[in-house]
């Protein structure tokens, strides 16, 4: 298999802390054309987004798609739960980081490149960030994953992203509160451990220029 990808990509990182997880050998290619708007990478995936995923003739693109096929693919360890509604509220849980949650996050990054920042969008965009982090935190009930004992694919789809909301929300002078998402942050502490993100989160400090030091394998 073959992943297209950016390391810094929070959406690119939900498929590869699966594909650690299930231990699936995949090779990450160069995008071709050296940019996503390629018309090379075009052709392979229209969307010109990462991640995508190439198994053989058959190309796949949108993370939670990719998610998915992944965990029927190769279905152990599965990464859903078991009990249809418990699939549902996975399902749920990563729209609500797929569809609000990461782009949110994405314009935020974006602001913290900008040479000044303007404080009344980042003030709007960071009420919008906490509001969906509520959202999450009403919702969930983590022992110590969102649905028990076994890491599924809403864990990996909000571990790199909850980094992210904690170092973006920083950088902004502002902060995740830990007294106000509890269960959140009892939930990071434990996706923190998983040696595949700890690996991919490497590799996203390093493409950042934040390398720790620390060489990670998985
Ligand atoms: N809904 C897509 C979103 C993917 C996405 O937005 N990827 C970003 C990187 S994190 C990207 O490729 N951005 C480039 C662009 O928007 O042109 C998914 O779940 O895969």
């Amino acid at each position: 298999m073959l992943l297209y990808q950016l390391p810094y990509s929070h959406f690119s990182s939900k498929i590869k802390v699966i594909l650690l997880e299930k231990q699936i050998p995949v090779e990450f290619p160069d995008i071709p054309g050296a940019a996503q708007s390629s018309d090379q990478y075009h052709a392979i995936n229209p969307t010109g987004l990462v991640p995508c995923l190439v198994d053989g003739d058959f190309v796949l693109s949108e993370s939670e798609v990719i998610a998915e096929y992944l965990n029927d693919h190769t279905p152990e360890p599965t990464m859903l739960p078991v009990g249809v509604k418990e699939r549902a509220r996975s399902r749920w849980l990563s729209r609500i980081h797929d569809l609000y949650i990461a782009p949110t996050l994405s314009a935020i990054f974006g602001l913290t490149l900008a040479d000044s920042i303007d404080t009344d969008v980042a003030e709007e965009k960071l009420e919008s960030l906490f509001k969906y982090l509520d959202m999450v935190e009403d919702q969930i009930n983590p022992s110590p994953y969102f649905f028990g004992e076994q890491f599924g694919i809403s864990d990996a789809s909000y571990c790199l992203s909850f980094w992210y909301a904690l170092g973006l929300t920083a950088q902004l002078g502002s902060e995740v509160p830990a007294t106000r998402y509890p269960k959140l942050f009892s939930w990071f502490d434990a996706a923190c451990k998983r040696e595949s993100f700890k690996h991919v989160l490497h590799e996203c400090q390093c493409a950042l220029g934040m390398d720790t030091g620390e060489a990670k394998s998985a």
